[in-house]
C-alpha cells in the first residue's frame, strides 16, 4: 500500500516528472483529483495549500507543494541528487533552466497559443541548443544531465522535451544528443510502462486542452 498521493486537476501539467521519479523507483501512488475549477476554488484543499495551488505531494503524514520542491524531496529519497555538492548544484541549475524553459510554454500555452505558438517553436533552435551543448559535456553527452547518476532534472527535462515534440513533431531531431537521451529516458522499463499507462495516456498535457 503506497503512502504516496498526489492531487491535482485532471492533466499531466506539472506532475509528469514527479509520476515518472516514482514510477522508476517501483513506487504506486494514490491521485487525488479536482475535475473542475469551480470544485477546486471552493475546496477545503485551496484553503489549505502553500501557495492556494496545486500539485500537492503527500507522504504519509507529510503534505509539501511547488513541483521543483516535490521533484527535489523525491531526488533526496530516492538518491537522483548527484554525488557531491558540485553535482547536486549543477543539476539545480539543470533543472531552473528547465523550470525556465516550462515558463515560456505554459505562458504561450495559457494566455497566447494561436498567436504565440509559432514564435515559440521559432525559439527552440537556441532555447534546446543550451541544453544540447550542456548534455554534451558530461560524458559526451551518452548518458544523463550531470555525473553518473540520473537525477531529476533528467525526469524533468526528458518531460519538457516530450511535450515540445507533442507541440511540433520533429524539433528535437536536429538536436543529436537530446534525441538520443530522450530515447534513452523513453526506453528505460519502468518508464515506458509508465508512458503507456491509462495515467498518463488518458490525461490531457494542458488543463486548457491546448498542446
Ligand atoms: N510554482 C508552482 C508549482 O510549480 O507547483 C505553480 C503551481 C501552479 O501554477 N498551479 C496551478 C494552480 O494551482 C495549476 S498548473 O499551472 O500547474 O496547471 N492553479 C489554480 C489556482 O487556484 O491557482
Amino acid at each position: 500500500m503506497s503512502n504516496f498521493k498526489i492531487t491535482y486537476f485532471a492533466c499531466r501539467g506539472r506532475c509528469t516528472a514527479i509520476k515518472m521519479i516514482l514510477s522508476d523507483q517501483g513506487m504506486t501512488w494514490e491521485d487525488e483529483t479536482f475535475s473542475s475549477l469551480s470544485e477546486w476554488q471552493t475546496s477545503e484543499t485551496k484553503k489549505k495549500a502553500a501557495f492556494g495551488q496545486l500539485p500537492a505531494f503527500t507522504d504519509g503524514d507529510f503534505t509539501m507543494y511547488q513541483s521543483n520542491a516535490i521533484l527535489r524531496y523525491l531526488a533526496r529519497k530516492f538518491d537522483l541528487y548527484g554525488s557531491n555538492d558540485k553535482d547536486a548544484a549543477l543539476i539545480d541549475m539543470l533543472n531552473d533552466g528547465v523550470e525556465d524553459l516550462r515558463m515560456k510554454y505554459l505562458k504561450m500555452i495559457y494566455t497566447n497559443y494561436e498567436e504565440g505558438k509559432a514564435d515559440f517553436v521559432k525559439s527552440l533552435s537556441v532555447e534546446l541548443d543550451y541544453f544540447e551543448k550542456l548534455l554534451g559535456k558530461n560524458q559526451d553527452g551518452k548518458f544523463c544531465l550531470v555525473g553518473k547518476k540520473i537525477s531529476f532534472a533528467d525526469y524533468n527535462l526528458f518531460d519538457l522535451l516530450n511535450i515540445i515534440e507533442v507541440l511540433q513533431p520533429g524539433t528535437l531531431r536536429p538536436f543529436a544528443l537530446l534525441f538520443a537521451f530522450a530515447a534513452r529516458i523513453a526506453s528505460r522499463p519502468q518508464i515506458s510502462k509508465f508512458l503507456g499507462s491509462d495515467n498518463h495516456r488518458k490525461l490531457p498535457i494542458n488543463g486548457n486542452g491546448k498542446q
